[in-house]
Formats: structure tokens, C-alpha cells, sequence
């Protein structure tokens, strides 16, 4: 069967086997290697609007935990910086470790992060999220590193949603969050063409990596180590270590939106 997951089975090295774009010529994420990218002094700065009253639902989906948002208007967008149009927001979610020294996706001159968060948006010159999702222009991504630090009151309200979704396929109502209020103060960025980081890895996305981290403390992180891979009744099994190592550059290009 195609069922993905992180374990010694189902992991990373065994994603190809369904999904053999795995081995594809843009593949996400990648290790950013700062003194390698480029400066570009064409790209715009990023404009990010978001309206807290779009946030919809948090929601353990077995991989990860994703807050959503309603995505039909353009209450909540990403525009600028790499991208042209308009690209709404549809949810955000993180990655991260069963400890400090790992759970970042992407890795910057091989130093990893704790954690990675994910704000995850689609073009709309094209219907829905899921035309998007094929197209080479159809996904924005914005990566934001996590960092062990004082504790970040601004998660607070994320943190404390996650005891009512311990186990996979649980949810809850999530209101009014504003996502900009997660983001460092610098929004100096990379960029490059690549993935998904999970299954089906369809290579539809312009990742977008803030060069500035936000910070974690380690309650908080515990937190988010104490979400369950398994639905209620099963044998529970922590969900931890849920990222994709880097793949290979392949040739692409990273460029900086900063000197
Ligand atoms: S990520 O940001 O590259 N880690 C990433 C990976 C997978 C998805 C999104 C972002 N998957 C898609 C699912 C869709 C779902 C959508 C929005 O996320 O394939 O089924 O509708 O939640
Ligand atoms: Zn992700």
C-alpha cells in the first residue's frame, strides 16, 4: 500500500516506492547553504495579509498537526517576494524532533533547528488548493525555524489546542489567530523551486525560508512531543522525528532576498 509515515517501514527512504517523484528533479526540503545563494535585488519584499477571523480548525492529521483556514476569498494571502499574483492561505503545521538536536526539514549549512513551521498557500489563478498542488507556479510555502529559547507566548494559544488533539483524526474549532503573529520581526528570505516534504511530494511549491528564527522554550516543544502518530485505541506511539531529510540540489538555484 501507499500508507507513509516516519518509522523504519514507512519513512523517508521508502516514500519512492508509491511516490517515485521522490526522486524527482525538485525535491523538498533541501540544506540551504548561505555562502552558495545568490542575492537577488529584483525580488520583492513579502507582503503577508492575513485576517485572524479566517482561522477555521486545528486538526491531528497522523503526520502532523495543521491549523486551517477558510481559503474562499482573499481574506488571507501571501503576494510578492518570489512570486507573482496572488497566493491564498490554507493552513499552517510544523515539523520537529524527539530532540533538540533535530526536526527541522530544511537545515542551513547543515545546522538543523528543533522545529519548522509551515505556512502553506496556492495561487489562485488556478480553482482550489488541489489544482494547485499539480501546477509548477501552484503552491507558496513559507518555512519559519524554531529555536530553543524563552518561552513564545505568541504559541501559547496553538499549544494549549493541542490537549483536545492528542490522536490522529482528532479536531477542534481554532478562531481567530492571526499566523503573522508567529513570524520573526526580519523577513529576510531564500528561495528556490521545489516539493511537498511529504507524500504525494508533488513539485508545485516556491519554498520561501525565513532566514530569522523564532524561538521555542522546552515545555513548549515537550508539548508538541506529547501528540500521539495513532488514532484512540491503538498502541500509542509519540509524534516525533516527523521530517524529510534533504535531497539532493539537483542543480537549482537558492537565491536571497537580503546581502
Ligand atoms: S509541506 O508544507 O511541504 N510540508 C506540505 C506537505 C503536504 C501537504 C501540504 C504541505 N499536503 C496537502 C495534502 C492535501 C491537503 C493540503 C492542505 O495539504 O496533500 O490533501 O488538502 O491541508
Ligand atoms: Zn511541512
Amino acid at each position: 500500500s501507499h500508507a507513509w509515515g516516519y518509522g523504519p517501514n514507512d519513512g523517508p527512504d521508502h516514500w519512492a516506492e508509491g511516490f517515485p517523484i521522490a526522486n524527482g528533479p525538485r525535491q523538498s526540503p533541501i540544506d540551504i547553504v548561505p555562502t552558495q545563494a545568490q542575492h537577488d535585488p529584483s525580488l520583492k519584499g513579502l507582503k503577508l495579509k492575513y485576517d485572524p477571523a479566517t482561522a477555521k480548525g486545528i486538526l491531528n492529521n497522523g503526520h502532523s498537526f495543521q491549523v486551517d483556514f477558510t481559503d474562499d476569498d482573499n481574506s488571507s494571502t501571501l503576494a510578492g517576494g518570489p512570486v507573482i499574483g496572488v497566493y491564498r492561505l490554507r493552513q499552517f503545521h510544523f515539523h520537529w524532533g524527539s530532540s533538540d538536536d533535530k526536526g527541522s526539514e530544511h537545515t542551513i549549512a547543515g545546522t538543523k533547528f528543533p522545529c519548522e513551521l509551515h505556512l502553506v498557500h496556492w495561487n489562485t489563478k488556478y480553482p482550489n488548493f488541489g489544482e494547485a498542488a499539480s501546477k509548477p507556479d501552484g503552491l507558496a510555502v513559507v518555512g519559519v525555524f524554531l529555536k530553543i529559547g524563552a518561552a513564545n507566548p505568541r504559541l501559547q494559544k496553538v499549544i494549549d489546542a493541542l490537549d483536545d488533539i492528542k490522536s490522529k483524526g482528532r479536531q477542534t474549532t481554532f478562531a481567530n489567530f492571526d499566523p503573522k503573529t508567529l513570524l520573526p520581526t526580519s523577513l529576510d528570505f531564500w528561495t528556490y523551486d521545489g516539493s511537498l516534504t511529504t507524500p504525494p511530494l508533488l513539485e508545485s511549491v516556491t519554498w520561501i525560508v525565513l532566514k530569522d528564527p523564532i524561538s521555542v522554550s522546552p515545555a513548549q516543544m515537550a508539548k508538541f512531543r506529547s501528540l500521539l502518530f495513532t488514532p484512540e485505541g491503538e498502541s500509542p506511539c509519540c509524534m516525533v522525528d516527523n521530517f524529510r531529510p534533504p535531497q539532493p540540489l539537483k542543480g537549482r538555484k537558492v537565491r536571497a532576498s537580503f546581502n
